[in-house]
């Protein structure tokens, strides 16, 4: 059926033979097999991401530069007639198999690896099958992307678990109807996640959706979610390497303690320069667009902005600045935040958003004109260190990561996605490359050049 391969939809092909008969995708029906006596009818592949640029920046509204990796998370599913969700792991030393009652879908903490699952299911459920008797199916998941390390496992088993339920609903009563308009399961994708408690940005799903073989992307989201290709310069390679740390931000307070402390710095400057309109809450890039103070000039008005010797304000010193109570600043700005803080760091938070939101800009244009790498990997080593310094979001072992990446050859680093453990990308001459890889290698157990890869696709498997 032509329509299914528009470039609006996710594209749901006949699985080509060659995967269908590698050694991953015939292990993966081999253990639905056995596990549920029956056949997939489909097989969903989510690619995880590796961001160039711009991080931290996605829940505040600015752009963001990631690339789709080859790693993805691949599901083989299909409809079981039963009132049970039904999942098994090709990793079953760490995720165990599972049953899950639909109707009963619960998120504590801390996050099991069926959280993400659910997140997926829920979202599509509350939003196209209301009212419908429960669906239940089977699911046999694999993954290759390193989890809790910044490159997106999270997002790949939300947004396959939303196109499993999508197919299997599809299946089963046709009520659903395919095509999926990419766009719309991308922004159900980013609600979804955040199910799970952290208060993501959309940068993951859209790249993870919208992603095309052999372009970056440079991913808006204001004032409506767009994805342009970007070609990545030539002569250079991307190298993603683990620092040896794993974080799962949804077990943490960090992630949601950081977004919590760029809406305090948007209230703040939002009272400060008297923006009309501003609602309790807001990101900072309103705040920024409301005063029409452009981005290269904010640092110099954040300045005036915050008390330049106070390193960190306190619930009482915001309560006094913003003129509300302390009940509507817990419930406006920590709500979701799972660990009792008193303590908020805004002018440094603010600082890196807006330089890193210019410097996504700068990146994004420097690819598309005269591709200089050095500015590139320049930009890359300020982001680095602005997510080290102002943000915090680093650690030791990224740095220390980051400064061999250096040493043999790369040209910029810096760590990618949400920090305090993870990945660090690294931009590489061609011609370093060989040694680059060997060097690193000594360093980080996993280490790998990464091109461009595709984003999601449903295959079906008759
Ligand atoms: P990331 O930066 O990779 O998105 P998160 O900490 O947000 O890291 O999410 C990682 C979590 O996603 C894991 O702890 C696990 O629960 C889930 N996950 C990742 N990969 C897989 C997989 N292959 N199978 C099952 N669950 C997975
Ligand atoms: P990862 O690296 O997957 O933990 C997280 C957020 C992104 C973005 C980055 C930081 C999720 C699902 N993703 O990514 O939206 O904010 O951190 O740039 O939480």
């Amino acid at each position: 059926m032509p329509y299914l391969l528009t470039p609006e939809n996710v594209p749901v092909v006949i699985i080509p033979d060659e995967l269908r008969h590698s050694e991953r995708v015939e292990r993966l029906i081999k253990r639905y097999n056995d596990k549920f006596e029956s056949k997939p009818m489909f097989l969903v592949r989510v690619p995880g991401r590796v961001n160039i640029i711009g991080e931290h920046i996605d829940y505040v509204g600015y752009s963001v530069f990631p690339m789709a990796l080859k790693q993805d998370i691949i599901m083989a599913v299909s409809v079981n007639n039963t009132p049970n969700i039904e999942l098994t792991n090709l990793e079953a030393n760490e995720y165990g198999d599972i049953t899950l009652d639909p109707t009963n879908l619960e998120f504590v903490q801390p996050p099991q690896w069926y959280h993400y699952f659910q997140c997926g299911y829920r979202g599509v459920v509350d939003r196209f099958c209301n009212g419908q008797p429960p669906l239940g199916l089977n699911v046999a998941v694999h993954g290759t992307i390193p989890p809790g390390s910044g490159l997106s496992s999270s997002s790949a088993m939300v947004c396959a678990s939303a196109f499993a339920t999508i197919m299997a609903f599809h299946q089963k009563t046709n009520l659903l109807s395919v095509p999926i308009n990419k766009l719309e399961i991308t922004q159900l994708c980013i609600k979804s996640e955040r199910y799970i408690g952290t208060d993501s940005g959309g940068m993951d799903q859209a790249i993870a959706i919208l992603a095309q073989e052999g372009s970056a992307k440079y991913i808006e989201f204001i004032p409506e979610l767009t994805a342009v290709n970007v070609q990545l310069p030539t002569g250079v390679n991307f190298y993603i390497s683990h620092c040896g740390v794993s974080m799962n931000k949804a077990a943490t307070a960090y992630y949601n303690t950081r977004v919590a402390e760029t809406r305090l710095a948007a209230a703040v400057i939002a009272k400060k320069l008297n923006i009309s309109g501003y609602r309790l809450g807001d990101q900072l890039w309103v705040v920024q667009q409301a005063s029409a103070i452009p981005l290269s000039q904010m640092g110099d008005k954040l300045k005036e902005i915050f008390d330049m010797n106070k390193e960190s304000y306190s619930k009482s010193d915001l309560v006094t600045i913003l003129g509300i109570d302390e009940e509507e600043l817990d419930r406006v700005f920590l709500s979701r935040v799972s660990e009792p803080i008193d303590s908020f760091k805004l002018y440094q938070r603010a600082l890196h958003v807006y330089e890193e939101a210019a410097r996504v800009h700068e990146y994004r244009k420097e690819c598309e004109t005269s591709a200089d790498t050095h500015r590139l990997g320049q930009l890359m080593n300020e982001s680095h260190r602005s997510c080290r310094d102002l943000y915090e979001c680093s650690h030791p072992a990224l740095d220390k990561l980051v400064t061999h990446a250096l040493s043999y050859g790369a040209i910029g680093s810096r760590l990618t996605g949400a920090g305090w453990g993870g990945c660090i990308v690294s931009l590489v001459p061609v011609e370093k490359s060989t040694e680059f890889e060997s060097m690193m290698s000594k360093h980080s157990k996993f280490n790998c050049k990464s091109g461009p890869s595709s984003g999601a696709v449903i295959y079906k498997l008759f």
